[in-house]
C-alpha cells in the first residue's frame, strides 16, 4: 500500500494546551506522527511517497478565504503585537449572540480579536510553522486521493495536523484544514461522482458533518463517542441526518462508555450498510485511533484487534478507498494500531 508523508508536519509543534482549566503538554504533537511512520516503514509492504504541492484553491472550495488568510498571517500578525510568544491561542471568543438584534459582524482587525473571529476553542496553538504544516496535511490527503483517482485501490494519508474538527469558517480541535473534507470535495466536484466520508475517529467530526451537510453528493457517516458526554458535546447525535438536498446523507452513531471491539465492530458494520446503500463510486475514511482501550482522552474500549476488524469491515466493501489519519493519542499503541487497521482493510 502507498503511504503519503511530509516533514512538514514538524513545523507545527506546539509546547502547550490549554484544556480542562489547565495548561498541559499537547496530546497532538509531533511524536504521534513519527510514531506511526517509523511502524509503517519497517514494514516492506508500506512504500512511501512525498505529496506534491496543491496550493490553496482546493482548500478554499471548501473553507472561507478569510481563514485562510488568517491562518497564513495570523501568527505573524499576533508576533509583532506580542513579542516572544511562541503559540498563540484566543482569549476572546466572536459569538453570534453579542450582535443579537444588530447586522452581522465584521472581522476584527486587531490580532487578539482576530483569532477569537477564526477560532472556536483553546486546545489549538497557532505556531509559526502551523500554516505550512496544514498545508502539508491537505497536500497529503490530495496526493494520496489521487494515487486512488489514478487506479490504486488502497492508499493511506499519514497527516497531521488531522482535519476533521475544521468547519467552513472555523478552525479547532486540533484542526486547521478539513483534510478529509478538502478531498471529498476535490473528488466530488472533478468527478462528477458521488463519495463517502466514513468517519471512525472516537470525536465526532463536527466539521466534516457541517461542510456537506445540505450536500447530497458526498455522505457523511461517524461513529463516535455520544456528544452527551464526548467533545466537541454539541453535535454529532443521531438525530443529525441532514438539511435540504442533503437530507438522509448525514449519518452519525454515538456509542456508549466502555464500547468494545464486538459492538463497535456490529456498529461498524450497520455504518458500513449505509455506505453501500448510498454506493459512491469513492471512500475516504477519516482514521482515528483514539477509540483504543488505553487512549488517554477517550472512554471507548477497542483493542489492536479490533482495528484490524475494522479495517476488515470496511475492506469488505470493496470500494476504492484514502484512508487519512486523524487522532490516536496512546503514542506506545499508535503504530501498532495504523498498522493493524491497514493490514485489515488490505487483507
Ligand atoms: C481531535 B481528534 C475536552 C477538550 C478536547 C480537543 C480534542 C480534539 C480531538 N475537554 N480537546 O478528533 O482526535
Ligand atoms: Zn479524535
Amino acid at each position: 500500500m502507498k503511504v503519503v508523508y511530509t516533514p512538514a508536519h514538524l513545523l507545527h509543534d506546539p509546547h502547550v494546551e490549554f484544556e480542562t482549566s489547565t495548561a498541559h503538554a499537547p496530546w497532538e504533537h509531533i511524536g504521534r506522527a513519527e510514531a506511526i511512520r517509523e511502524t509503517l516503514q519497517a514494514d516492506q509492504q508500506f512504500d512511501f511517497l512525498e505529496p506534491s504541492t496543491w496550493g490553496t484553491s482546493p482548500i478554499e472550495a471548501v473553507h472561507n478565504p478569510g481563514l485562510v488568510r488568517f491562518l497564513a498571517e495570523g501568527w505573524r500578525q499576533y508576533a509583532a503585537a506580542h513579542p516572544g510568544v511562541r503559540e498563540v491561542v484566543p482569549d476572546v471568543f466572536y459569538r453570534p449572540a453579542l450582535r443579537d438584534k444588530m447586522s452581522a459582524g465584521r472581522e476584527p482587525q486587531a490580532i487578539n480579536g482576530r483569532v477569537g473571529y477564526w477560532c472556536f476553542e483553546t486546545t489549538t496553538p497557532l505556531t509559526e510553522g502551523t500554516y505550512q504544516a496544514a498545508l502539508g496535511a491537505v497536500d497529503t490527503a490530495l496526493t494520496s486521493t489521487r494515487l486512488v483517482l489514478d487506479g490504486e485501490h488502497h492508499a493511506y494519508g499519514l497527516c497531521r495536523p488531522p482535519g476533521h474538527h475544521a468547519t467552513a469558517d472555523l478552525y479547532g480541535g486540533y484542526c486547521f484544514f478539513n483534510n478529509a473534507a478538502v478531498a471529498a470535495n476535490y473528488v466530488a466536484t472533478t468527478t462528477g461522482s458521488k463519495v463517502t466520508v466514513l468517519d471512525v475517529d472516537y470525536h465526532h467530526g463536527n466539521g466534516t458533518q457541517q461542510i456537506f451537510y445540505d450536500r447530497d453528493d458526498v455522505q457523511y457517516v461517524s461513529l463516535h463517542g455520544d456528544p452527551a458526554r464526548a467533545y466537541p458535546y454539541s453535535i454529532g447525535f443521531a438525530d443529525e441526518t441532514g438539511a435540504g438536498r442533503g437530507l438522509g446523507c448525514n449519518r452519525n452513531y454515538p456509542l456508549p462508555a466502555r464500547a468494545d471491539d464486538d459492538l463497535f465492530v456490529a456498529t461498524l458494520a450497520d455504518a458500513c450498510e449505509q455506505v453501500a446503500a448510498f454506493d459512491p463510486a469513492l471512500l475516504i475514511v477519516s482514521l482515528g485511533l483514539d477509540t483504543y482501550i488505553t487512549d488517554p482522552i477517550c472512554y471507548l474500549a477497542v483493542t489492536t484487534e479490533g482495528m484490524r476488524r475494522s479495517g476488515a469491515a470496511v475492506g469488505e466493501l470493496g470500494l476504492p478507498t484514502v484512508v487519512l489519519q486523524e487522532g490516536g493519542y496512546d503514542v506506545s499503541a499508535l503504530g501498532a494500531n495504523v498498522h493493524a487497521w491497514l493490514s485489515g482493510l488490505a487483507c
